[in-house]
């Protein structure tokens, strides 16, 4: 088949239906597009490269960094950083916000990103991948500041996530739904491969690391009692799902339906995600494929404002169904 819809094509495209668009949109998510194109390289050879191990550095969140982590985030910050386009950059892997030299000639937009999600997973050829958020800076005149980034999901301009594995996909959304690409590697070009991706009102697979089940508060233990009950009445029992790997995860719950969960517990009181470049970006992308994410309580994730850059916060994403049972289950213990 030709492949007359790639990446770049669709985008302008979408561009023309805006009449008076500068232009500048397009090229910054052709810039994340290119970002990934590497980092999709850089994955698949990371092994024979020995880029698998540590790199004796730790981040801002006590985690150890991988060699891989740092590969992948240099590859953003100098593709990002140079596109022109981003006044600031924030990245999971650096401790403070990264300055450009287009701040100072007051580009317009900045950018969250985790270069590379579920990297623990990295020696296991399970799948990894990339997630990012595009915001306008608050103030139009001036340099951008971190203060920029403390803005609802709501005022997102564009956010998409990456998966490198059996096959690289890039799927974005600038609030004019969910459209899925595929890296054609014989062309070195992303195709499109689903355009307006809509998640099913409901799923049948629930998807938790249920080995933090002793920390788990009632109404998290409520919900995944219910969704392991034997009630084909009620349609449970679900089957259960977890790779470990944000995206990965998202990508399935987003394509099959049914419910991901990070939720806050003793070991994790604000969740274990990150609010600005994890659970923002990828609630922004579940309700424009029409499903709900909240933080597990009743409040959407797209209405927090965040007040730190690497500001931690609990995700509960998926159908509409479920995430509303799982709410019920929350707030009225004895539905369960
Ligand atoms: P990372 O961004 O440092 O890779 O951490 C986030 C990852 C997610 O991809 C995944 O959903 C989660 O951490 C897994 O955590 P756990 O091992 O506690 O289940
Ligand atoms: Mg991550």
């Amino acid at each position: 088949m030709i492949p007359t819809h790639t990446l770049s094509r669709f985008i302008r495209a979408q561009e023309r239906l805006h009449p008076g668009s500068t232009g500048e949109l397009s090229e910054l998510l052709s810039s994340i597009a290119l970002g990934v194109k590497l980092i999709s390289q850089i994955v698949t050879t990371a092994g024979f490269k020995g880029l698998y191990g540590y790199s004796g550095r730790t981040n801002i969140q006590d985690e150890q960094t991988r060699l891989l982590d740092e590969e992948a985030d240099q590859v953003l910050v100098e593709i990002l950083g140079s596109s022109g386009h981003f006044g600031l950059l924030v990245s999971e892997e650096q401790d403070s916000v990264i300055a450009t030299d287009a701040r100072q000639e007051n580009a317009k937009y900045i950018v969250a990103f985790d270069p590379l999600d579920g990297s623990s997973n990295i020696g296991s050829n399970i799948p990894v991948g990339t997630i990012f958020a595009i915001y306008k800076k608050l103030d139009g005149r001036g340099p951008a500041k971190v203060d920029d980034f403390f803005q609802p999901g709501t005022q997102l301009v564009a956010a998409g996530y990456s998966v490198y594995g059996a096959k690289t996909t890039f799927v974005y959304s600038t609030g004019e739904g969910v459209h899925d690409f595929t890296l054609d590697p014989s062309i070195g070009e992303f195709v499109l491969t689903e355009k307006s991706i809509k998640i099913p009102e409901r799923g049948n697979i629930f998807s938790i690391n249920e080995g933090n089940s002793p920390y788990w508060e009632e109404g998290t233990k409520n919900y995944v009692s219910l969704v392991k009950t034997l009630d084909k009445s009620r349609g449970y029992p679900y089957s259960s799902r977890y790779v470990g790997s944000l995206v990965a995860d998202f990508d399935r719950t987003i394509r099959k339906g049914g419910i991901f969960l990070y939720p806050a517990s003793t070991k994790h009181p604000k969740g274990r995600l990150r609010l600005l470049y994890e659970c923002i970006p990828l609630s922004f992308i579940m309700e424009q494929a029409g499903g709900m994410a909240v933080d597990g309580t009743e409040k959407r994730v797209l209405d927090i404002v965040p007040e730190d850059i690497h500001e931690r916060c609990a995700l509960v994403v998926g159908s509409r169904h479920d995430v509303k049972e799982y709410l019920s289950s929350v707030y009225d213990p004895k539905k369960a």
